[in-house]
């Protein structure tokens, strides 16, 4: 039960750190003569109407400017938040007794309060082949704010515009030039930086006979994996088809030895399935990296029937970082393997380590 008892003058209380029903009393007091006797009485009586059972002084303010809102339109809504401001329950106290309180003075931005906004993080770095992410905004209850992107590679995919707190996440688009770019993003006015890393190219082609035009020497083939000069070679007129016979998998390798400042793999691929469209993962290529004895070392990525389009129309896949293995000699290796019924291949073309 909420005592509305004028216990004593306000300044006669000493400044608590947590509020104690003093505190609440002179709130109340102070509350009386900013808005009168009868609309004080009458809105403190039916807010204790929208107040939990054991309500802290935080419910029991909601209360009355619920109350307010029911009663009289509002009308003195922001004058209570000043009132409970100035006696520490203003927007951003937090608290639910006597004895846990983070006091606070401000009051909502539509009564005059100020609206602050912060993001975090303030940055990122990705890598050459791009990613995604996501960017906490905190922002004063009932402030607006926009996000924008700066950069044609960064796109905003959601959260472009908010009230009080939010998330903005983002993309960011495969970097296939040498350099490093950066571009921003302005949330609430504050900046974010994308930092992301090029691609290792320009150097010299690790991978021999990178488009199978020269037979498939000195790639390693095992299992079921062919090499074709059919109506579907990305480059010249040779590729290689992963699978696309039922119950099989297959190996296609070649051994390269990563420089010590590093390298990317990119290649370009071509997924067709006799898998309907939708339909779960089935059938299997993944790109590794192995110690010349076999053993695993890294799964760069993984492709899937899902990722199928239409025969002949390669993507570039890449570029994939290859600096964990700088110094070392190693195989760059597809490993294809399809389930029991409906085949999938995957093609092959234009492989390169550089
Ligand atoms: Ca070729
Ligand atoms: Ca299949």
């Amino acid at each position: 039960m909420l005592l509305y008892t004028p216990l004593r003058p306000r300044q006669q209380i000493a400044a608590k750190a947590s509020i104690s029903p003093e505190v609440w009393a002179a709130t109340l007091w102070d509350l009386r003569i900013q808005l009168g006797a009868t609309i004080t009485d009458n809105i403190v009586l039916n807010g204790m109407k929208f107040t939990p059972n054991r309500p802290s002084f935080l419910n029991a303010r909601d209360g009355i400017l619920q109350a307010d809102q029911k009663l009289n339109g509002g009308a003195n809504r922001c004058a209570i938040w000043t009132v409970f401001a100035r006696h520490g329950m203003g927007v951003s106290a937090v608290g639910n007794d006597g004895t846990t309180h983070t006091a606070a003075s401000d009051v909502p931005v539509d009564c005059g309060g100020a609206c602050t906004y912060s993001i975090n993080p303030t940055s990122a770095s990705l890598p050459a082949g791009g990613g995604t992410g996501s960017i906490t905004v905190t922002a004063t209850a009932g402030s607006n704010w926009t996000a924008a992107s700066n950069a044609t590679f960064i796109t905003i995919t959601s959260g472009g515009s908010g009230t009080g707190n939010g998330t903005v996440n983002y993309s960011v688009a495969a970097n296939t030039g040498t350099s490093s770019r950066t571009g921003t993003l302005t949330i609430a006015g504050l900046t974010f930086t994308v930092t992301q890393a090029g691609t290792t190219g320009g150097g010299t082609e690790l991978i021999v006979n990178p488009g199978f035009e020269s037979g498939t020497t000195p790639w390693v083939i095992s299992s079921q994996v062919t090499r074709s000069t059919g109506a579907y070679p990305h480059g010249g007129v040779a590729y290689m088809i992963v699978n696309g016979v039922n119950s099989t998998s297959g190996t296609l390798y070649q051994t390269v030895t990563i420089p010590g400042s590093g390298a990317n793999l990119n290649f370009w691929l071509n997924i067709t399935t006799s898998e309907a469209a939708g339909a779960t993962i089935y059938d299997r290529l993944y790109i590794e990296v192995r110690s010349t004895a076999g053993t695993l070392l890294g799964t760069l990525t993984t492709f899937s029937n899902q990722n199928s389009g239409t025969a002949g129309a390669y993507v570039l896949r890449g570029p994939y970082n290859l600096g964990s293995w700088a110094g070392q000699m190693v195989r760059i290796q597809f490993r294809g393997t399809n389930d029991s019924s409906l085949p999938t291949s995957f093609r092959v073309d234009d492989v390169s380590v550089k």
